[in-house]
């Protein structure tokens, strides 16, 4: 008797339901009126009186377990059917998750980070609220030299030592001060200028700008990075170099890719000539080197300087530079399959 009495425990303790149907048929056959538990308790008149005792104990204990069981389950049981009113299915499979779009900018920003790192540069960063040094007297540019006004600078109205920087040598101004050669570095950021806006300059831009400083860096060096630059960049590696002027190189140079004249874009693009102005660059100015604390006696460098903005214009034929800071959903939905 009391040997069947515990395999009924055992078997209320195993017990699981996953409706509360099976929950309250489990509860009927264990304390229903013609449940097991009452047939066991009519049983006791006719147990042996020395086994009362134990007989007794067993079957409440029985009784106290079976009906915990069901509270709990019943309690569980509802539980989920609530949730399930009010989240819905929580089987079903996810509503699929909205990915935004990475902004043009940054496309080819990333581009040409990734393009340098593949030859050993590293990505160097800097304030766009600059002080005079590292914006201009540090590149060669000292007060009254006329190359300043050659971009027209918003200066902080209260400080005029402070300014917003108009070119991310600034950042490389401050990495020569605090990094000894070699230095390879490409510094990407956004910088400003006091000029008119329309559809082809904005007050604000972005600009990537190299650094390399070695022993006996050479102009060579220079034309072959730039050639494995538009080469990846653009798969175009003819290009040419125009002597040019910068305060901080000397020599300096434009750098034009060749296009091509194969569609009425590229004569469109090119003004009919195949050449498309990318860069500028040149070889670091001795005195640059020694006003960041490098001796250009022992060390050479080349810098190269580009627009980020004209360059995404370029490679998504985008017909005004306005377009890529008005956040314009429909513009910029499109770039979803870059990245
Ligand atoms: C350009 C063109 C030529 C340039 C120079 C420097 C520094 F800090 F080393 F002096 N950084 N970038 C540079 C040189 C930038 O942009 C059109």
């Amino acid at each position: 008797m009391i040997e069947k009495i515990k395999e009924h425990i055992e078997e209320v303790e195993r017990f699981n339901a996953h409706t509360l149907e099976e929950a309250e048929n489990f509860r009927i056959k264990y304390l229903g009126k013609k449940g097991v538990l009452n047939d066991l308790f009519a049983a006791f008149k006719d147990v042996p009186n020395e086994q009362k005792k134990e007989y007794g104990q067993t079957i409440n204990r029985l009784k106290n377990l079976a009906q915990d069981r069901v509270q709990e389950l019943k309690e569980r049981l509802a539980d989920a059917k609530a949730d399930e009113k009010r989240y819905g299915d929580l089987s079903r499979p996810g509503y699929p998750i909205e990915i935004g779009s990475r902004h043009p900018i940054s496309i080819v920003k990333n581009q040409i980070i990734d393009i340098f790192s593949r030859i050993g540069f590293n990505v160097s960063e800097g304030p766009e609220i600059e002080d005079d040094w590292h914006n201009f007297t540090a590149l060669n540019l000292p007060e009254y030299h006329p190359a300043r006004d050659m971009q027209d600078t918003f200066f902080v109205q209260t400080n005029p030592d402070m300014l917003l920087r108009t070119h991310t040598s600034s950042v490389q101004a401050r990495y020569m001060e605090n990094n000894k050669p070699p230095i390879r570095t490409i510094s990407p950021g956004r910088v400003y200028r006091n000029e008119a806006i329309s559809a082809r300059s904005h007050c604000f831009f972005h600009q990537v700008e190299g650094l390399y400083v070695d022993k006996g860096v050479s102009f060579a060096d220079l034309k072959q990075t730039l050639q494995y630059f538009t080469s990846e960049m653009f798969g175009k590696s003819k290009i040419r170099l125009r002597p040019s002027y910068f305060p901080f190189t000397e020599p300096s140079a434009e750098v034009d890719v060749y296009w091509g004249l194969e569609t009425e874009t590229d004569y469109r693009m090119t003004k009919g000539t195949g050449w498309l102005e990318i860069m500028g660059c040149g070889m670091v100015d001795p005195n640059v080197l020694q006003n960041c604390g490098i001796d250009p006696n022992e060390y050479s460098g080349y810098a190269f300087g580009m627009g980020i903005d004209r360059i995404a214009l370029l490679q998504y034929q985008i017909s005004d530079i306005r377009m890529l800071s008005e956040n314009d959903l429909r513009f910029l939905q499109q770039f979803k399959a870059s990245f």
